[in-house]
């Protein structure tokens, strides 16, 4: 059932599984069923095996720390065990319980940001964020009238997903190309985008380009949010760790042979947005400013959520 593990890996670094949070279920799901299906009966093979399978996942991507708060929510108890038993029936029950409450988040998130929308409003959203996209599709859903702008997201396009999920759901969306966030931004009331990552001190990290309309925002006056759950802030932030920013393939820019070989292509995939660009950070546990972060992550490690 290793092998579990490593499709979910590649599903991972292939981008077929895509969006932090669907990162960190697909990473916990993995462990579960890892530990469902785990053949021999002995704890310390177990728990070689499980530290393998952990490593195995951590290295898909580099960036979202959700991936990273899922993998030890999963397996911090079984490191703890005294019988294989009871390592075993750890990561099943709390790798299935970092789902639950992940999928709940999101949930949690969409309530309390859709009061962030009214009436004529104009929304921009970037990427493609579940716990974003849950915000604009629960205000629509509550019967609220706005225009939305989502941006094309180079160079994965997912701004095509994003688009295609607003208008399945009977959103007034228009899709837009990354340079033309600037000119459309003196019309935006809010902004709604996700989080890979919160750092201890509030900055985000999220998908390359959001940094763009945090800036454009602010001089627009629009307002700028993060919808994040909790189990993006990074616990290693706090220690003073730096996020990784994940570089990708040159494939995904250019096609082989379009541009002479002796050309550079830089292609990151993330940037940081420092926190005194962000109105707020809305989350399960309520809207936030992103000085709270620290105070929150330290919250949930007592509360066992990112326990080490
Ligand atoms: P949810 C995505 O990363 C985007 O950066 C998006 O804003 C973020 O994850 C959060 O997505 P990628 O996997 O968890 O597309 O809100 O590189 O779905």
């Amino acid at each position: 059932m290793e092998d579990t593990v490593a499709v979910t890996a590649h599903r991972i670094r292939t981008m077929e599984v895509r969006g932090a949070g669907r990162i960190a279920r697909a990473g916990a799901d993995a462990l579960r069923d890892f530990a469902t299906a785990y053949s021999s009966t002995e704890l310390e093979p177990f728990l070689d095996d499980l530290k393998k399978a952990s490593e195995t996942l951590l290295a898909s991507r580099p960036t979202a720390v959700s991936l990273w708060n899922a993998v030890h929510a999963s397996t911090k108890a079984a490191f703890g065990a005294s019988s294989f038993d009871e390592a075993r029936d750890s990561v099943i029950r709390d790798a299935t319980d970092f789902s639950e409450r992940s999928s709940k988040a999101v949930d949690a998130i969409a309530r309390i940001g859709a009061k962030r929308i009214s009436d004529g409003d104009v929304v921009m959203t970037h990427c493609n964020s579940s716990a974003a996209l849950g915000v604009i599709k629960e205000a629509h859903r509550q019967g609220k009238d706005f225009k939305v702008f989502a941006t094309e997201s180079r160079p994965w396009r997912q701004g095509i997903f994003t688009v295609r999920e607003l208008a399945e759901a009977g959103v007034d969306v228009t899709l837009i190309i990354d340079s033309a966030v600037r000119t459309v931004m003196r019309d935006v009331d809010e902004v709604f985008v996700g989080a890979d990552t919160v750092t201890s001190h509030g900055a985000l990290v999220n998908k390359v380009g959001t940094s763009q309309l945090a800036l454009a925002a602010h001089e627009a006056r629009s307002r700028f949010y993060v919808c994040s759950e909790t189990y993006k802030f990074s616990p290693m932030t706090v220690l003073g760790d730096m996020v990784t920013i994940e570089e990708r393939d040159v494939s995904e820019v250019v096609a082989p042979g379009e541009i002479p070989d002796s050309v550079k292509v830089y292609n990151p995939v993330f940037d940081s947005t420092p926190a005194r660009y962000i109105d707020a950070i809305i989350t399960e546990v309520g809207m936030i400013s992103p000085g709270s972060v620290y105070d929150i992550m330290v919250r949930q490690l007592g509360d066992g959520i990112f326990k080490e």
